[in-house]
């Protein structure tokens, strides 16, 4: 299956907002993984509604449609062993306050509409990566 070694890592606009693009990039790199890709972009509100289409019939739907077309964002692919699965942990929950300390969410931010990354749950949907 394509990816199987990648996976999609964004930086969300409050992310870049804090100003953790270095320590975020900084935390994958120093875990041993390699980013073999990144663009920095403003997402269309229509790409951000693909991107999150499992997502649309909950509640907060739209405001996170909103809140990720507010800025920038960082897209990266990192490639390395298990990084599907070790960036989710390094990640932390999506809730900032389930997060242990160590992982981005837990250090560094305490809200869940405001999570300031983005990971691919699984390798299916780091296929995500294409979009
Ligand atoms: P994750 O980003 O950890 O994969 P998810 O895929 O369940 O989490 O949800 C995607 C994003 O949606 C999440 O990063 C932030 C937002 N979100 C999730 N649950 C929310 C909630 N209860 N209220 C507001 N935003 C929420
Ligand atoms: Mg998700």
């Amino acid at each position: 299956m394509a990816h199987t070694k990648c996976t999609f890592i964004a930086i969300k606009p409050d992310g870049i907002q804090w100003g953790l693009i270095g320590d975020i990039i900084k935390h994958f790199e120093q875990k041993g993984f390699h980013l073999v890709g990144m663009k920095f972009l403003r997402a269309s509100k229509e790409h951000l509604k693909q991107h999150y289409v499992d997502l649309k019939d909950s509640p907060f739907f739209a405001g996170l449609v909103k809140y990720m077309n507010s800025g920038p964002v960082v897209s990266m692919v990192w490639e390395g062993l298990n990084v599907v699965k070790t960036g989710r942990v390094m990640l932390g929950k999506s809730n900032p306050a389930d997060s242990k300390p160590g992982t981005i969410r837990g250090d560094f931010y305490i809200q869940v509409g405001r999570n300031i990354i983005h990971g691919s749950d699984s390798v299916k949907s780091a296929e995500e990566i294409s979009l």
